[in-house]
């Protein structure tokens, strides 16, 4: 034996999950999910975000929306956080959670005006206090910090609840938005959308470390992993860290390990960097199939409501899909407009060029 060392600190990262692949129940369920009629609402909330996502994918493939982030296999991160969450915590997403947009009242016509390259899309009929979608990776996340430091500061009983993917915790601010985080013990909740990759770079390259979550460790927080494809699992570990940042307990990270089924991006392809075979293989994780293999089961769910909610899903993409198309275009001096008082004089002479050309 060795005297002269000791063991001062030593962690272990719990990961949880309460539905089986198969949709079999592995724990004791929380809960919200012994309730059939509000899982059902969950389960139908990822059904129109995957419905979305093919239809966004669809307008950019014949022209008419720009580059698309596909949400596709990683609904129940989205859906598992907003149902988590109170109105009045405020969401700060990156581009890959159309799914917590849309369950907190963004309305699908506005998720399209967005992505469509049109910022009314960002001014929304979701919270006025969420943020808009964040496209720099990771930056979101001291922003996080100041508005976890309001709540606090204010004494009120609010979180900021903040989701980014793998690629961003290799960012030196997300680190340094945990540290801070935990010694000022803030009310947020930061959740790695983990989608093992960051567009080409798996997640093997990213980082040595075993978990995601054990980047909490070193910030002196929280870090739990949860099966980010059992939306119970996501939603029950954001609800007991929302708790924890409601009574003053501070900052949590939450690692939802999921796999992204879609490209990157409406502009990648990611067959030339990875086997679509592997692809293939995890589609037997999906979580909307999950979901509803339990439903199933449990006799909640059958044919006939899977055919239901589909078509009635699909029409309400399609109008939302058509009133966007309808839309009409902003006037091309709009995308000089709102972020100067003064427009520094190079933007006034494009924006004097461009009204010239009649764009
Ligand atoms: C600061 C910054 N650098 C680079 C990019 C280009 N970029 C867009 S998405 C992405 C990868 C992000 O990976 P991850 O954080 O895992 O999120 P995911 O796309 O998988 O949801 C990169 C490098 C960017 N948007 N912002
Ligand atoms: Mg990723």
């Amino acid at each position: 034996m060795d005297g002269s060392k000791s063991t001062i600190a030593s962690f272990i990262i719990e990961r949880r999950r309460f539905l089986t692949p198969e949709g079999e129940v592995a724990a004791d369920l929380p809960a919200f999910a012994t309730d059939p009629a509000q899982l059902i609402r969950l389960y139908r909330a990822m059904v129109l975000t995957r419905a979305f996502d093919a239809k966004a994918i669809a307008l950019q493939r014949t022209g008419r929306l720009g580059t698309y982030p596909s949400s596709l296999g990683q609904e129940a991160v989205a859906i598992g956080v907003a149902s988590a969450m109170r109105l009045d915590d405020v969401l700060m997403p990156s581009f890959r959670e159309h799914g917590a947009q849309l369950w907190r009242g963004v309305m699908l016509r506005e998720l399209l005006l967005y992505w469509g390259g049109d910022e009314r899309g960002s001014d929304s009929s979701g919270p006025k206090h969420d943020f808009p979608v964040n496209v720099p990776v990771g930056s979101h996340a001291p922003h996080a910090v100041g508005v976890a430091l309001a709540f606090k500061l204010r004494g009120e009983a609010r979180a900021a609840v903040c989701v980014f993917g793998d690629g961003a915790t290799s960012k030196g601010e997300v680190a340094e938005s945990l540290n801070i985080a935990g010694v000022w013990q803030l009310p947020a909740v930061f959740i790695i959308n983990n989608n093992c990759w960051a567009i080409s770079v798996p997640v093997s390259r990213q980082t040595a470390a075993a978990t995601l979550a054990q980047k909490a460790i070193a910030a002196g927080i929280p870090g739990e992993q949860v099966d980010g494809n059992d939306v119970i699992a996501v939603r029950e570990a954001v609800e007991r860290a929302l708790a924890r940042a409601y009574a003053g307990q501070g900052p949590t990270l939450i690692e939802a390990l999921t796999y992204r089924l879609g490209d990157h991006t409406t502009a990648d392809d990611a067959s030339r960097y990875r086997d679509d075979s592997d692809v293939s293989a995890r589609w037997s994780e999906d979580p909307v199939a999950r979901l509803r293999r339990y439903l199933t089961k449990l006799g909640r769910w059958a044919k006939e409501d899977e055919e239901c909610t589909l078509v009635e899903v699909a029409a309400e993409v399609e109008a939302a899909a058509e009133a966007f198309l309808c839309t009409p275009a902003q006037a091309v001096e709009s995308m000089f407009n709102y972020t100067y008082a003064t427009l520094p004089r190079d933007l006034a002479e494009q924006r004097a060029e461009a009204l010239d050309t009649g764009g």
